[in-house]
């Protein structure tokens, strides 16, 4: 199996983050040509990463990925075996992308078009807080005592959190919302959390001396 993209994004990451859970290192390299050649967009016509490519089989979706690598690699599983745990663990995943990603595009392009920061800052904080809100306090991970797939999502989209933080006041945003601050303190002095952050950190550097 061969996942194509870069460890910056946070799409990549967390299929990344959950083969790592399972106790494999998938194979990631870049596709050549890119991925708006022809060749990339007959296996992936959206033209984005992350791709999954297991033989003959292509799939794109961070979080399809996610599943599926979760269901045919060995290791544990990344879901809790209680319903109402796995469901509470499928609901944060969905709302950091239905919620947190878009907002963070309007962080992320705040240098070009500052006049979108306040909505994006806005929209990440109540974002933030849906997340917070289905969370307890006893759930030492993000969701329960285990890595999750909702650990696998939410640790690469916190680390822009962090990174972004000066221009814009990315890091209040968290700190605002006591459960996830003390979850994303926690995650990031994890073992696979401090390793994702160190390799998007070094994406982060690399696409900005390549500007
Ligand atoms: N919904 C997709 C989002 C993937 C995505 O937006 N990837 C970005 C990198 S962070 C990308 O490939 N952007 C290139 C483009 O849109 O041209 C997923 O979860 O995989």
């Amino acid at each position: 199996m061969i996942l194509y993209g870069g460890k910056l994004s946070p799409f990549v990451m967390r299929p990344l983050l959950v083969s790592r859970a399972k106790g494999a290192e998938i194979a990631l390299a870049q596709f050549e040509g890119g991925i708006k050649c022809p060749e990339y967009l007959a296996l992936c016509p959206t033209g984005k990463m992350p791709l999954l490519v297991d033989g003959d089989f292509a799939l794109p979706e961070s979080q399809v990925i996610a599943d599926y690598l979760d269901a045919v690699l060995p290791g544990p599983s990344l879901l809790p075996a209680d319903e109402k745990a796995a469901a509470r663990v499928r609901l944060l995943v969905r709302l950091a992308d239905v919620y947190m990603v878009p907002s963070l595009g309007g962080l992320f392009r705040g240098r070009e078009n500052p006049a979108g920061v306040p909505d994006a800052l806005k929209g990440m904080g109540e974002a933030l807080g849906y997340i917070e809100h289905y969370r307890r306090a006893d759930d030492g991970f993000a969701v329960g005592s285990s890595f999750t797939q909702a650990d696998a999502a939410l640790i690469p989209l916190f680390f822009f959190l962090d990174a972004l933080d000066g221009p814009m006041p990315t890091k209040a945003l968290v700190a605002a919302r006591p459960g996830l601050a003390a979850w994303w303190a926690r995650a990031k002095a994890s073992e696979l959390g401090a390793q994702a952050v160190a390799e998007q950190a070094e994406g982060l550097r690399q696409m900005m001396a390549s500007r």
